[in-house]
């Protein structure tokens, strides 16, 4: 019973997040730490241990294809993200290919060597963040996009993070993510941006 008499229910929404990221999967799951009406599951908390295929080459279309593949599985409310570093001076790679820059199987370290042995003597280090989420809420689709400016630095600093982090300054701030605990990250990060839309639309549809 809640204030007044009156009866509160909360309705709480469950949704898988299709990745096999574990540090995406914890920086969303901070992200809506306060947010009781929403659930967030793991695949791994489904069961599910497969790699989700992504075969496209744009964000958007993989995201889609993440979410639509654990959807038609399992017919759950469920959504995935997929990002990209976009560095200028590299005409926007690595981009949608973030993943695997420096070649299938390679590590986040690898990727980062490959990077800033592209970026050796390049003056203009601007680049941005691009996350597109992908919804698919009782069968239907929904995207959302969070960008963050940036540069790229020189050498890689900082011990958090994951991926591109360490090389990652966003503009305006004088740490590379790799320096920032999760709540900084949080607070202005592509991924962040993106789901803080997502958290909105789910507000103005209750
Ligand atoms: P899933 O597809 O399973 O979600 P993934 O790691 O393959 O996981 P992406 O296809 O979106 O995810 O690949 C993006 C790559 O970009 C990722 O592997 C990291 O190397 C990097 N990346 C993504 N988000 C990042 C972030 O917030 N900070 C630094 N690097 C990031």
């Amino acid at each position: 019973m809640g204030v007044g008499g009156v009866l509160f229910k909360l309705k709480i929404m469950e949704f898988i997040f299709a990745t096999n990221n574990k540090h995406k999967l914890e920086e969303v799951k901070h992200l809506f730490a306060n947010r009781k009406d929403i659930t967030i599951k793991s695949l791994a908390e489904i069961g599910f241990n497969e790699e989700i295929p992504e075969t496209h080459e744009t964000l958007s279309e993989n995201a889609f294809e993440k979410s639509e593949h654990i959807f038609k599985r399992f017919n759950v409310n469920c959504f995935a993200d997929d990002t990209g570093l976009e560095i200028e001076a590299l005409n926007g790679a690595p981009g949608v290919y973030s993943a695997r820059y420096a070649g299938v199987g390679c590590s986040f370290q690898d990727n980062v060597n490959k990077t800033l042995l592209e970026m050796k003597g390049k003056t203009n280090r601007k680049a941005r963040f691009r996350t597109v989420v992908s919804l698919i809420l009782e069968g239907k689709e929904y995207q959302f996009e969070g960008i963050v400016d940036g540069e790229i630095l020189t050498e890689p600093t900082g011990k958090d993070g994951f991926g591109y982090d360490p090389i990652f300054k966003p503009t305006g701030y004088d740490q590379s993510f790799a320096e920032m605990d999760l709540d900084e990250k949080n607070k202005i990060s592509h991924r962040a941006r993106a789901f803080n839309k997502f958290a909105e639309f789910l507000i103005s549809i209750k």
